[in-house]
């Protein structure tokens, strides 16, 4: 328990700092446009909303596999959380997956519609800043007072006014222990660097992710995953580039089961989607954590929270803040983990979290570990640059 204490200190500094110096990064490059503020219906309907109140089926878009459901949940032996939903408020929930921030983003600024979306702490500041948010109505999600105090007035968004924390974690490699050489700990070079990679070559992915994919290689080489010189960002676009020789795909939404399917042998990735794959490939006889581990590499990584808000899209306001009122239930909170194995920023979930995830320092990383973390921040206009470098990177 000691531990978990050092490590919320670290992260209520992390947390905290995480995505404060925005307005100094805009101002730097120039700043970005105030856009038009959000539709008015959508925010005075949200303003309205009664609690546990519903006003249609609920449209989320979230990460791939990231909430129980259907099989996935039944495997796992946690509480559907999406059948949940629907039984207890009588409405349907679809559910659409995307793969990155900045896929997200996309379709949301084209219109697209949906109740709730999952962005990232550095998203929520740049879709807030671009007015695609609406402003919780925070009397109808009193499960807000369910949130540890570290992970209540994130730099991101200050106060949580546009966002509710979903989960946090880490950035790193998943690999088959023995196809490289992690005595000494595991350098982000057996995926960048050509003599280090060669033994894996044909069965290396790196994620499909401007800020991810080149936030690990700006790391490797010494530099800041937030870094606004436009030459260090071309030296980890080139490098990326460079790896095109010998991995074998970028992918951000299946390279778990692809790992332990023989397809992969060394993965970026993020720790619960590794973890969650050998935990249910795992049968009383087979235990799969002997055969593949999640190291986080040397020279630093990246560690994020994930958020839900509201998009100015929204068609169903109402049945949007209920959700989220539930999913920051304590008991569900609990149950999010102990399918995700991502790290709860909730902090009555505690409880029902299971020990083993509180004991794994892969899911709650011990202090040294955190103080080589980075977490994104938005760039402002700087994002094009990292989005053309990334277009470049993947030839
Ligand atoms: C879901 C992974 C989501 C974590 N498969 C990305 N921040």
């Amino acid at each position: 328990m000691k531990r978990i204490f050092a490590l919320l200190a670290v992260m209520a500094l992390m947390v905290a700092a995480c995505g404060t110096d925005t307005t100094e990064t805009t101002e730097a490059t120039g700043g970005t446009e105030a856009t038009e503020a959000p539709p008015e219906g959508a925010q005075a309907i949200s303003d309205a909303c009664a609690l546990g109140a519903t006003d249609g089926d609920l449209n989320l878009y979230n990460w791939t596999d990231y909430i129980p459901t259907g099989s996935l949940a039944e495997d796992a032996e946690v509480k559907d959380l999406v059948a949940g939903f629907e039984d207890e408020f009588g409405v349907s929930v679809v559910l659409t997956f995307f793969n990155s921030n900045e896929d997200m983003l996309a379709q949301i600024d084209a219109g697209a519609s949906y109740d709730v979306v999952v962005p990232s702490d550095y998203m929520v500041t740049t879709m807030r800043d671009a007015d695609l948010l609406v402003e919780l109505n925070r009397d109808v999600i009193p499960n807000f007072a369910n949130i540890a105090e570290l992970f209540s007035d994130p730099g991101y968004d200050a106060g949580n006014l546009f966002s509710a924390p979903y989960q946090w974690g880490t950035t790193g490699i998943g690999y088959l222990y023995g196809s490289i050489d992690d005595e000494n700990g595991v350098s982000w070079g057996v995926l960048f660097d050509e003599d280090l990679a060669a033994p894996n070559a044909g069965f290396i992915s790196l994620l499909d992710d401007t800020r991810e994919t080149l936030g690990s290689a700006l790391k490797y080489l010494g530099y800041s995953l937030n870094t606004l010189n436009p030459d260090e960002v071309d030296e980890a676009a080139e490098l990326i580039l460079s790896t095109n020789e010998w991995i074998a795909a970028f992918n951000s939404s299946s390279y778990w089961t692809l790992l332990t399917a023989g397809e992969f042998n060394v993965s970026q990735g993020w720790n619960g989607d590794f973890l969650a794959e050998y935990d249910s490939i795992s049968t009383e006889d087979y235990d799969a954590y002997e055969d593949y581990g999640y190291a986080i590499p040397l020279e630093g990584s990246a560690a994020w929270v994930d958020t839900m808000a509201i998009p100015t899209t929204v068609a169903h306001p109402c049945t949007a803040h209920t959700f989220i009122n539930y999913m920051l239930d304590a008991e569900n909170g609990g149950e999010l983990t102990n399918f995700n194995y991502y790290a709860s920023p909730n902090g009555a979930a505690e409880e029902f979290i299971y020990e083993e995830i509180l004991e794994d320092p892969s899911i709650y990383p011990v202090p040294e570990t955190m103080a080589i973390l980075e977490f994104f921040v938005d760039l402002g206009e700087f994002n094009n640059y990292y989005a053309d470098a990334f277009t470049r990177a993947k030839g």
